[in-house]
């Protein structure tokens, strides 16, 4: 049961290699927290990202929203990365033949496999897609698949939900874990659920998104790391609130444990 397993224990039973960090990161700095930077301009994702640094074990982007960007982004967004350990992760959620993939993956103007450790991949079309993946990681990669959404009225079936957790049991090499809002794998301790849809004073927005609480998402639902977006950059002091997600997150871990 792998919700009863500690983050560090679990760094040793991974077999994707940016999975076993994220574990480590997660067990050395005691944060679950993944912080969903959705700016749109260049140097708000940089302060942001030197900011909430310290109390995050990954920074999830959508670099495509970035108005201004510049390849000049990525050095030093890969420095405070470096500096606060911290991982970069990028929500592409790639959907297409591996060959497309692999190349929307490595080329274009963001030039996602030369910053990004960790994508985002929906489990659509199949294994393809972890191919063109494979194909164009420079280094090593980790791979969430999504097997359900927060989204009000998503088109994923159960039966989907169940094919893409085998998919993900059948690349441990590349598949660093599922992004999902149940806990559909406990008997999978090398794997890392994701939860977005995480809000401490909403309950969704009006476009469909709905919100969990810290401790019903770690504590009820199997979340190993939650995603928080406009709950901290909307909120008046974001480091401040940064903090207390971290805490809130870190503290439903413990009691998980227990
Ligand atoms: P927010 O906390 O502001 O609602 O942001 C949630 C983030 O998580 C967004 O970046 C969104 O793309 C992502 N996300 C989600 O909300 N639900 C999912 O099921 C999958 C996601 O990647």
């Amino acid at each position: 049961n792998r919700l009863k397993l500690s983050y560090q224990e679990r760094a040793k039973l991974t077999k994707n290699v940016v999975a076993e960090k994220l574990f480590q990161i997660m067990s050395t700095k005691q944060t679950n927290l993944c912080l969903a930077a959705d700016v749109t301009v260049a140097s708000d994702l940089l302060n942001l990202a030197e900011q909430v640094g310290p109390y995050i074990c990954a920074l999830k982007t959508h670099i495509d929203i970035i108005e201004d960007f510049s390849s000049n982004l990525l050095s030093p967004l890969k420095e405070i990365a470096h500096r606060h350990n911290f991982l970069l992760f990028e929500d592409r959620k790639f959907a297409d033949i591996g060959k497309t993939v692999e190349l929307q993956f490595s080329k274009g103007i963001h030039l996602i496999s030369s910053w990004a450790s960790l994508v985002t991949a929906h489990s659509l079309l199949g294994k393809g897609v972890l191919d063109g993946i494979k194909a164009a990681s420079l280094d090593s990669c980790g791979v969430f698949l999504l097997a359900e959404t927060s989204a009000a009225g998503s088109l994923i079936t159960e039966s989907y939900t169940k094919s893409t957790v085998k998919l993900a049991s059948d690349y441990p090499q590349l598949v660093a874990g599922i992004v999902c809002q149940n806990n559909l794998f406990l008997d999978n301790p090398g794997l890392i659920q994701l939860t977005p849809g995480v809000n401490i004073n909403k309950t969704s927005d009006n476009m469909g998104q709905q919100y969990n609480s810290p401790e019903f998402v770690v504590g009820k639902k199997g979340a190993d790391i939650a995603v928080v977006g406009r709950g901290i950059t909307e909120a008046k002091d974001p480091v401040e609130t940064a903090k207390l997600y971290r805490n809130l997150l870190w503290e439903a871990y413990t009691m998980r444990l227990k």
